[in-house]
């Protein structure tokens, strides 16, 4: 499969802007997918908010393998990144991080109070694409004042969102990086959908995810695709035919539609329909 990258001009311009705000921020919120916690942190963000009070939350846990977002919470806590589990759609949670939020944002609201003044509290929210951070600031606000849609790069520009008198929450567009070095991590953004579909080659890709869902979800991929028993040892290519075969997804005579079921296949794992799954164990 060719190589993934994906950066256009306007992340490229997301991290000036990110640069140049950063100043005026008190706290950065990160966000990262729970089922791909090291994949979908972007490298630049240590350097960018080295000095800035930041915690990690592993959003989409609905989608995630339970016992494995504890892990990692775990991890990164060791590690010493304030990290939380957080489902922004449908879940709970919302009190606790109005919590975190406040401590984070607290020594900077502290100093501003010795001085005699209430401030607001200005916090940046950070990702690569798609991993919810529009959809976060409109949970915390109760309401969708932010742009949010299930695919990458929907935010286009930064946006100040006021969340309550004394707190405001910038939306910043998803941000990868140049250059994908690691391509393993590169297709698990990709299966995610954290990288636009047209630039990348759909049914490799979807062969390549049956593959790993075969290995860390036998069951839940049999049931969905009406996979034959022995698909242990079948590749990539063959276990998308089987589904093809499976769901009857087939052109005029009975060739097996691969294109759709490529599509279909990425579209409901990206949903969540196949099954709770972590990609990648701490
Ligand atoms: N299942 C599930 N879906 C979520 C969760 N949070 C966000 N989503 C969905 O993920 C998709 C992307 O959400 P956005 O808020 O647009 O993501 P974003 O990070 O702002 O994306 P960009 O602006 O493109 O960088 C949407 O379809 C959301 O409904 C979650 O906790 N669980
Ligand atoms: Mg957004």
């Amino acid at each position: 499969m060719p190589d993934i990258n994906w950066y256009p001009g306007h992340m490229a311009k997301t991290r000036r802007m990110l640069e140049e705000q950063l100043r005026a921020v008190d706290a950065v919120v990160e966000l990262c997918d729970a089922r791909a916690p090291m994949a979908t942190r972007n490298p630049d963000l240590d350097a960018l908010c080295r000095n800035k009070s930041r915690f990690l939350a592993l959003n989409k846990s609905d989608l995630a393998d339970d016992a494995a977002t504890k892990k990692w919470v775990e991890r990164f806590r060791e590690e010493g990144t304030p990290a939380v589990r957080f489902q922004a759609v449908g879940g709970g949670g919302r009190k606790e991080m109005f919590a975190l939020i406040e401590k984070a944002a607290r020594p900077a609201v502290e100093r501003m109070k010795a001085r005699g003044a209430m401030k607001t509290a200005r916090v940046m929210v950070v990702g690569i694409p798609n991993v919810g951070k529009s959809t976060f600031i409109n949970r915390l606000r109760g309401s969708g004042i932010a742009k949010a849609g299930d695919r990458p790069g929907v935010t286009r520009s930064s946006q100040w969102v006021k969340i309550g008198p004394y707190l405001e929450l910038l939306d910043t567009p998803g941000m990868l990086w140049p250059k994908l070095a690691d391509q393993s991590q590169a297709r698990t953004l990709a299966f995610i959908g954290s990288v636009k579909d047209e630039v990348l080659d759909t049914e490799g890709l979807a062969c390549d995810l049956l593959e790993t869902l075969a290995r860390l979800l036998p069951e839940a991929l049999r049931a969905r695709y009406k996979l034959p028993d022995d698909m242990g040892g079948m590749s990539g290519p063959e276990l998308l035919e089987a589904a093809c075969k499976g769901r009857g997804w087939l052109l005029s005579g009975g060739r097996f539609d691969t294109d759709r079921a490529a599509a279909l296949v990425l579209d409901e794992f990206r949903a969540g329909k196949i099954g709770r799954v972590t990609l990648e164990t701490p």
